[in-house]
Order: structure tokens, then sequence, then C-alpha cells
């Protein structure tokens, strides 16, 4: 929760996304004022001329049954992580053990946010949490709020779908 799904979708977003946002009631922190009660949608055409569907949706367990909705036929998956959170290697890895099995045709990368509000984070630490837990896949910080940081994971995101070991050699 308050990862950034919401602002990652509408930075990269070509038009003005669905989204589903309500005011907090109970606000944790003073910027976070609205969560986002079922997704967030758009789409953004890409430099082939494709259109890609952005679809996010909430982590929490409760609402796991619109998970299969949005992964069934999903080119990729990002979890997004925020680095405040304690348990980021934990419910990252849950996430991606859960989405592996509705989507195990997608490419997944990981996005952790929030960085620059976490002393000591370490994204090689957080990494190797995961390599050694078996996630052997893209782990980048990416600040939400920042388009080309969002296109940049997206598009890595997209080129691992072609990603094979390389021809041997002579
Ligand atoms: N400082 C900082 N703020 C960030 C970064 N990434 C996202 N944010 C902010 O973090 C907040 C994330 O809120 P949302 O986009 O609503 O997050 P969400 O994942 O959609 O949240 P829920 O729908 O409630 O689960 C926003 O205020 C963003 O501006 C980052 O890297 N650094
Ligand atoms: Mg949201």
């Amino acid at each position: 929760m308050g990862a950034g799904k919401t602002t990652a979708i509408r930075s990269i977003s070509d038009r003005e996304p669905v989204s589903t946002e309500m005011p907090i009631s109970d606000e944790v922190t003073s910027e976070k004022t609205h969560t986002t009660v079922a997704l967030d949608y758009s789409s953004v055409e890409l430099e082939t001329g494709e259109l890609l569907h952005l679809y996010g949706v909430p982590g929490q367990g409760y609402l796991d049954f619109m998970w299969p909705m949005v992964a069934e036929g999903a080119l990729g998956i990002v979890v997004l992580v925020n680095a405040q959170q304690a348990d980021r290697v934990d419910s990252t890895a849950h996430l991606l053990q859960r989405f592996g099995a509705l989507a195990p045709q997608a490419c997944f990368a990981v996005g952790v946010t929030r960085t620059d509000l976490t002393d000591g984070f370490a994204l090689a630490t957080f990494r190797d949490a995961l390599l050694e837990r078996g996630y052997r896949i893209p782990v980048m910080r990416m600040d939400a709020r920042q388009p080309i940081q969002v296109d940049f994971l997206i598009k890595t995101l997209l080129s691992y779908q072609y990603a094979r070991s390389l021809p041997p050699g002579d």
C-alpha cells in the first residue's frame, strides 16, 4: 500500500487514467490523502505503435480476487514496493510467488520506491534477499513520480520477453 502504483501509472499515461481513488479518512501521512479502492487502468502507446494496457491492483491479500483478472494473459508484472515498509522482502517475495502462479507466462520486475526517504536502504541487499529466495529478476529503484524512471522499468520488463541465453560462441 502506498508504493506508488497510481502515481506511476499516471506518470506515463497517454490519457486520463481510470482511477478509483477515495479519500483516506485516517491520514497516515500528510502527502497521502487518497487510496485506490479497486484498480487503476490506463494505456500508453509504445514506439512500435502498439497499445500497452496498464493495470494497477492493490497487493493486500483480501483484494486478491482481483489479481487473476489482470494477471491472465499479462505480458509483464511489476511488483512495486515501498522501501519504507519493514517487511519489504517478505511482502515482495509473497507477491512474486502469488503472481508467478497466476501468470506463469509473464515477465517480472520489482520497482522499489521511496528509497530517498528510507535511511540505510541498500538495493543490493534487497536484491540479494530476493535472489536467495530464487527470484532472479530485474530489481531497480524507481521514483513513481518520474515518468522517465517508470518508462525505463516498463521497457526493461518488456525487453525481457526476448531474453534468452546468448548463442554459444566459437
Ligand atoms: N519521495 C518519494 N515519493 C514517492 C516516490 N514514489 C512515489 N512517491 C509518492 O508516494 C505516494 C504514493 O502514493 P500512490 O501513488 O497513491 O500509491 P499507491 O501504491 O497507488 O497506493 P494505494 O492505492 O493506497 O495502495 C505519492 O504521494 C507519490 O508522490 C519516491 O520514489 N520518492
Ligand atoms: Mg493507488
